[in-house]
């Protein structure tokens, strides 16, 4: 089947793609991280069962409730402290050793497993669970994943804290969002790894990759697509690699090296 998954052409064609890349960026989102046993958010098992998307993630809902919106978060924030980064992490870390600041990933994710794994270059579009911020004095503190009340305080003035996350209608922190975008407009190749690419604006640099042919803009760079299945990005997608994200990074990074040293 020409278009299997693990096809040793596709894995090729995606090595090579990365191979001839001077500039690489990476947009993942909540399926880098399902190996390492973190939940995603919209499959059947996935985080908002139980709980109202508009209840745990958004300022509404936090207004409206902060004892369930922090329930909710230090439930996720234990969890995250019992997990660890799985091959698909750390074939990214692998590249990005390679690529240096020519690599950057920009991650949905809230976890910090990127980091764990070893990448150095990370834009959290999305904030990090293991932060908090005070609306009352604009603290923002790194809390790791200590254990944390239903009603945590600023260390600074004492008022009550939120997660450091960026919810439904609230914008992405700018000067984050600017880097990621740079790094869309001006990468060769983007992967875009286990995310639904339904939540914008984050979802629109797949767009941005392909868009970008106005004259004076790079020309449109290529896309590579890892996934279990194929999502709303996979128009854009110019190499679809639809298995296990810890199974095809691996894979595809093997590959990269391989090209890379038969150049030399
Ligand atoms: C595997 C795998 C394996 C599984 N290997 N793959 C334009 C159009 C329409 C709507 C909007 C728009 N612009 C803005 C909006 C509104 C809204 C939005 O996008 N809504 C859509 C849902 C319709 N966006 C916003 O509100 C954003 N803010 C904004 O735009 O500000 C400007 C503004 C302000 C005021 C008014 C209007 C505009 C903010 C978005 C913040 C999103 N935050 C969340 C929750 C954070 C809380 C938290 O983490 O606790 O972030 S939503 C949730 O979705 C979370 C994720 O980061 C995000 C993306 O989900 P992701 O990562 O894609 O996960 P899943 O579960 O969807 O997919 C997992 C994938 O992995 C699947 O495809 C699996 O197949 C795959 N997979 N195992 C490989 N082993
Ligand atoms: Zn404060």
């Amino acid at each position: 089947m020409a278009d299997h998954p693990l096809d040793p052409a596709l894995i090729r064609r995606a090595a090579a793609m990365l191979a001839t890349s001077e500039r690489v960026a990476v947009l993942t989102g909540a399926g880098v991280s399902a190996e390492s046993g973190v939940p995603t958010f919209r499959a059947s098992d996935g985080l908002w069962e139980g709980h109202r998307i508009e209840d745990v993630a958004t300022p509404q809902g936090y207004a409206k409730n902060p004892l369930l919106v922090w329930q909710f978060y230090n439930a996720r924030r234990a969890n995250v402290a019992t997990v660890t980064p799985n091959p698909a992490h750390f074939a990214l870390a692998v590249l990005e050793a390679h690529f240096g600041d020519r690599f950057t990933v920009i991650t949905q994710n809230v976890d910090g497993l990127h980091q764990q794994a070893g990448a150095k270059n990370v834009l959290e579009v999305h904030g990090s669970l293991r932060r908090t911020r005070c609306p009352n004095c604009g603290d923002v503190a790194d809390r790791g994943l200590e254990t944390l009340s239903d009603k945590p305080e600023c260390l600074k003035c004492g008022r009550a804290v939120r997660p450091d996350i960026v919810w439904f209608g609230e914008t992405l922190p700018p000067d984050i969002w600017q880097k990621a975008q740079e790094a869309a407009e001006e990468c060769d190749t983007l992967i875009v790894v286990g995310t639904s690419a339904v939540v914008y604006p984050a979802a629109g640099l797949i767009g941005v990759v392909k868009r970008r042919s106005q004259w004076g803009a790079k020309l449109a760079g290529d896309v590579i697509e890892v996934n279990l299945e194929p999502t709303d990005a996979s128009a854009h997608a110019d190499v679809g690699l639809y298995a296990p994200a810890g199974v095809v990074l691996p894979l595809v990074v093997e590959k990269f090296k391989e090209l890379v040293a038969d150049a030399k």
